[in-house]
């Protein structure tokens, strides 16, 4: 026999699992010039804020990732090889800074690692594009 705070959970994890098949936000842009610059993103039980960026082949951005929940979560990003690039713990109510190098084009995923928190919606993705010619300098 189940307690009803233990349904209540059950089922708001059913709810968060369906509505958190996390369709992509607009997509947030940073611009060739702006490599260096600090994406703020803020993570929550269970999503990241924003969740699609687009950033130039080359760019390092420096993610500023606050954890606004009262839980624990985590920050991984990974390569289109699905290597791991970087990966930080995110304790609850902190912001922790992480710089991430997008060498090539492509379509890099980041997800909190903490168990179904990415099957929530915990996760999102970074849009690496080409450069365009003769604008490098
Ligand atoms: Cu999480």
């Amino acid at each position: 026999m189940k307690t009803m705070s233990e349904v209540l959970v059950i089922c708001s994890m059913l709810v968060l699992l369906l509505t958190g098949c996390a369709s992509l936000q607009p997509q947030v842009s940073v611009s060739e010039k702006e490599s260096g610059k600090v994406v703020e993103l803020k993570a929550e039980s269970f999503k990241f804020e924003p969740n699609n960026i687009r950033v130039f082949e080359g760019a390092m951005i420096i993610f500023r990732i606050e954890n606004s929940s009262g839980s624990a979560h985590n920050f991984t990003i990974i390569n289109r090889q699905k290597q791991i690039l970087k990966e930080v713990a995110l304790p609850a109510k902190e912001a922790v800074d992480i710089n991430v190098s997008f060498a090539d084009p492509g379509v890099y995923e980041f997800f909190c690692d903490k168990p179904l928190h990415s099957s929530f919606g915990m996760k999102g993705q970074v849009e690496v594009i080409k450069r365009g010619p003769g604008i490098s300098k």
